[in-house]
């Protein structure tokens, strides 16, 4: 071994794989409006309700799966599994603890404030009267007046703010910024990380500019690992925000030590396992203390208990910090 050269050090090359990762995404398109925008609500509910440990709290929550676009001028690409319907709902239990919330979806995923709307609003809520009017059809009218109110209420008090994403490159670059527009508020911001993020992609610069021809025969392909951006959001970006991850696995057997070993790794306050056929029924939220199993009670949603429990956890998690801040 010659003199100078350099041992392996695995953090610096994961740092080098996290930096090549945002130096080679493609830019994101709204870059500045979403500066801007972030800017402006954080701004707002900071200034507003309450100081010191009762100041408004506000939390990220990701929702939806990210693409891997295969083909720079994309025609395929890969699909994480989510509905959206877990972070539509956490959203409204955040609302309505008294958070503000950042939520960053995927584009077409579900909403707050829609779930209980059919699927397709616009052409099953509405009809057409006799003297060429719309109205909202009788049976929808209920849902359909508590869905606007409770949304434009929601915007109106500035306490929500929708950012949408689709590729794995948007996701993680408007991850990032949130992140670091958020620092400021130390132990008050929560990321409650409930998007499928993809683990594998296609790295832009490899990565084929036109539509992959079928006559080349059968496709072989490998794809990169995505850098693991938890453990980078800890120790860089937000490092005293109060942050939750999920783990999703479909073998039952396996995910509490997946989610055991994520809250290690990454550094996470807690890690809320689920599993894909009963995620609406029942998850468990690890943490350092222990885990805690919940089950929806009848006449709710699964997420009125994760909300409430976490907002719990997170009060002592500002205290103990502030604590912590005030005796050094
Ligand atoms: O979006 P949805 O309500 O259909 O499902 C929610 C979920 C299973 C995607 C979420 O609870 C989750 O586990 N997200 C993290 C998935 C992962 O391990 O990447």
């Amino acid at each position: 071994m010659s003199s100078n050269s350099r041992s392996y050090d695995p953090e610096e090359s994961f740092m080098t794989d996290v930096a090549n990762f945002f130096d080679t995404a493609p830019p994101l398109k709204d870059r500045s409006v979403i500066s801007k925008k972030l800017k402006e609500f954080i701004n707002h509910n900071s200034h507003t309700a309450g100081n010191g440990a009762s100041m408004r709290k506000i939390v990220c929550v990701t929702s939806g799966g990210t693409t891997v676009p295969l083909e720079q001028r994309c025609v395929r690409y890969i699909d994480n599994f989510s509905s959206g319907h877990r972070g539509a709902a956490s959203t409204e239990y955040f609302l309505k603890a008294g958070y503000a919330v950042i939520f960053l979806r995927r584009r077409g995923t579900c909403q707050p404030y829609c779930r209980s709307l059919p699927d397709d609003p616009l052409l099953e809520c509405f009809e057409s009267t006799n003297d060429s009017n719309i109205r909202v059809q009788q049976s929808q009218a209920e849902a359909v007046k508590k869905a606007i109110s409770s949304h434009h209420a929601a915007l109106e008090a500035g306490v929500l703010l929708k950012l949408e994403f689709t590729t794995i490159f948007e996701y993680l670059q408007m991850l990032q910024m949130t992140a670091v527009a958020l620092r400021d508020l130390g132990p008050r911001a929560m990321f409650y990380l409930a998007a499928a993020v993809s683990d594998f992609y296609v790295p832009w610069e490899t990565m084929a500019e036109h539509k992959i021809q079928s006559a080349a025969g059968p496709l072989d392909m490998t794809l990169a690992q995505v850098p693991k951006m938890l453990s980078v959001l800890r120790k860089d970006w937000a490092p005293l925000a109060f942050s939750i991850s999920f783990k999703l696995e479909t073998d039952s057997q396996i995910l509490l030590d997946k989610a055991s070993s994520a809250l290690s790794k990454y550094n996470m306050h807690a890690v809320v396992a689920n599993e894909l056929a009963t995620r609406k029924e029942e998850v468990t939220v690890v943490t350092l203390h222990g885990k805690t199993c919940i089950r929806r009670e009848p006449g709710t949603d699964i997420e009125n208990a994760i909300i409430q429990l976490l907002a719990e956890r997170h009060a002592a998690h500002i205290q103990d910090t502030l604590q912590n801040q005030a005796v050094s």
